[in-house]
């Protein structure tokens, strides 16, 4: 048997494939979504009538906006910092008021792709030119470290989205620590997190009857056959989403249909699938108030207040250290 030590792999995403689908269960990172055409079919996603995550979110921001503003604001300039800011839209709802009640604030978007970000600030010269925006390419991690260093200034993190909900527990607590320990006394963080509510709803969002969904969970293949050398047939495998109302939990399957064989050259790998096996994609958690307090506490934040939709589907917490 080969040695697979981290070394013979060829990018981390080679080393992460072979690890969940050698594993059992068998499971891959929802984070590799995202390349370019992932990015496409998550904007789609986010347009769905069904993906009522974004129209909840707007409406808060839209609702609250001068509310949220003066609280972020400060006598002395601050730095609005926003972490995977992708196409920005509610985002510009939050700076347009900051610009029209004059407060003084610079915007850092930060994203791993800088074409998001080009575009991004592009769109804002035009739409909202007041705004001096100054892009972060990298990742949240790096991101944070960096932010760690600006002390001087008051810092407002931004994460909207409930991009959260796509970590476990331990990882969320993780994140939220790393963001923690970023923060002086002034600064604080404001988060989206989704709330629990009728499973229905949430099924409908995960499991959309045009396919966009399976589209985007089917891109872990897709990437795996053009980057790595696979050979997965996506009509062989079925998107298959489940909600634990107990935990919260939303998870994203695809499931393979039948008994297979699937080579990936690129990782000297051939991939037994029985009939009915599943490879678990994604989490998508969802929250109440005990479990964002709980979080909070782990991390060592505190929660200051929230903002929530009319049905109480979504809500935006603003955490202090
Ligand atoms: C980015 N993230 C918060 C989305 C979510 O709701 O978990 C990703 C997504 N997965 C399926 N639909 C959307």
């Amino acid at each position: 048997m080969k040695n697979q030590s981290a070394t013979m792999f060829e990018s981390v995403f080679a080393e992460d494939t072979h690890k969940g689908l050698t594993s059992y269960p068998k499971f891959l990172h929802s984070k590799y979504i995202y390349d370019k055409k992932g990015d496409k079919l998550f904007q789609e996603i986010m347009a769905m009538p069904e993906y009522y995550l974004t129209s909840c979110e707007f409406d808060i921001l839209k609702q609250n906006k001068t509310d949220i503003a003066k609280i972020f604001s400060s006598e002395n300039s601050f730095d609005l910092i926003e972490l995977g800011a992708g196409d920005g839209k509610k985002t510009k709802l939050l700076l347009k008021e900051l610009v029209d009640k004059n407060y003084k604030f610079n915007y850092l978007p930060v994203d791993i792709s800088q074409n998001v970000l080009d575009e991004l600030e592009n769109a804002l010269k035009d739409e909202i030119p007041q705004v001096s925006v100054k892009t972060q390419q990298g990742t949240y991690f790096e991101t944070l470290e960096k932010l760690a260093e600006y002390n001087s200034r008051k810092k407002v993190i931004l994460v909207l989205g409930s991009n959260i909900g796509n970590l476990s527990h331990s990882e969320a607590v993780d994140f939220l620590r790393n963001i923690a320990v970023a923060m002086s006394d002034d600064d604080m963080l404001f988060m989206g997190f989704d709330q629990k509510k009728d499973p229905q709803i949430i099924m409908n969002a995960y499991n959309d009857p045009a396919g966009i969904t399976e589209r985007f969970n089917k891109n872990l293949l897709v990437r795996i056959n053009h980057e790595l050398g696979g050979e997965f047939e996506l009509e062989k495998f079925k998107h298959w989403e489940t909600y634990d109302p107990e935990t919260g939990t939303a998870r994203s399957f695809l499931v393979s249909k039948e008994e297979q064989r699937v080579k990936i050259h690129r990782l000297e790998l051939e991939v037994k699938f029985d009939a009915w096996e599943s490879i678990h994609t994604e989490i998508s958690q969802k929250y109440d108030d005990a479990i964002v307090s709980w979080l909070a506490d782990e991390a060592g934040l505190l929660v200051e207040r929230n903002f929530a939709d009319s049905n109480n589907c979504f809500k935006n917490y603003i955490f202090r250290r």
